[in-house]
């Protein structure tokens, strides 16, 4: 049997290259009663006539986009047009550290900006630097942004990761000499939920050493193997604050004495992610407490 990694999912068909070359495979008939769904990024064997057998145990794995055993995720915003999406934005946030996956959030088309006009996108560039992370303003336009984009790829593994029309493809064609990945027209996408790129590929980067992942858009998300409990440990910023709450299994919503609340209004945590947390914390309460009830 051999061994190697999905690069392509495509109705059913998975690409898996070996190193050598790529070999177009089925997943073994087994998995479908299993409910086993092979995803890019997983390290396959799989006999040469075609056919996945087994799926090496996954580092991580998303849902949306579907990618497995990545070291980063490019969470992918338009600046203006179409609109960002802070609470998208900050479900990927949860749903990648969850994985133990590094989040980058690129602001693109960041020539749609003007320097001296404050936008939505301007005050979360703003807001997540302030709550310390990475964020790459870039432009396939200008070219305002690339190479740092490419600095962060570089020697990892990758996915691109956003709403249809934002530019990823185009991102990843500025990325990469040679690959023409097909870009959509906005008004047709917006007007008739097109999606340009319809399957998940993983792209060798040559010089840089690192594979990412071209995926299709997503416009909602939602939060899997996270509880109101365990939320918190996707905002690593409230650690420090947390051994000060007066009740150890504080939920730091309403209980009185909370350390992060308190740092909450002393500036020290970042009060658009303290709400983010809260308005993720009360959605899945609500989910949980249906739960119980059914
Ligand atoms: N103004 C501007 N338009 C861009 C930029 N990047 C991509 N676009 C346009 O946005 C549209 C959607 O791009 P595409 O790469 O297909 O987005 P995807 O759906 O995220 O893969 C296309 O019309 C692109 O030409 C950019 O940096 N600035
Ligand atoms: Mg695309
Ligand atoms: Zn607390």
């Amino acid at each position: 049997m051999e061994q190697g990694r999905i690069i392509r999912s495509l109705s059913g068909f998975y690409d898996v290259d070996d190193g050598q070359k790529i070999v177009r495979c089925r997943a073994k008939g087994s998995f479908r009663q299993k409910k086993i769904t092979p995803l890019v990024g997983d390290e396959v064997r799989f006999v040469p006539e075609g056919r996945i057998e087994e799926i090496l145990p996954r580092r991580n794995r998303l849902t949306r986009p579907p990618v497995a055993n990545v070291d980063q995720a490019v969470l992918v915003f338009a600046a203006i047009y179409p609109e960002p999406h802070p609470m998208l934005l900050e479900r990927f946030l949860v749903m990648v550290r969850t994985q133990g996956i590094r989040p980058v959030i690129c602001l693109n088309k960041w020539d749609q900006t003007r320097e001296t006009e404050e936008t939505l996108a301007t005050s979360l560039a703003e807001t997540y630097r302030r709550a310390g992370f990475d964020v790459l303003c870039t432009s396939t336009r200008t070219g305002e942004g690339i190479q740092e984009l490419k600095e962060r790829l570089s020697g990892r593994v990758s996915v691109l990761a956003g709403p249809s029309g934002v530019g990823k493809s185009s991102l990843l064609n500025a990325l990469i000499p040679g690959v023409r990945l097909e870009t959509g027209d906005l008004s047709e996408k917006i007007q008739r939920g097109k999606n340009t790129t319809r399957c998940a590929q993983l792209l060798r980067l040559e010089e840089e050493e690192g594979f990412v992942a071209d995926t299709p858009g997503f416009t909602s998300l939602r939060l899997e193997d996270v509880t109101s409990e365990t939320l918190s440990e996707a905002y690593p910023e409230f650690e420090p604050y947390k051994q000060t709450c007066y009740f150890p299994l504080c939920s730091h919503v309403s209980e009185p004495d909370c350390g992060v609340r308190r740092a909450v209004e002393a500036g020290q945590i970042v009060r658009e992610r303290y709400e983010g947390y809260l308005a993720l914390w009360r959605e899945l309460k609500a989910e949980e407490q249906q739960e119980t009830t059914k």
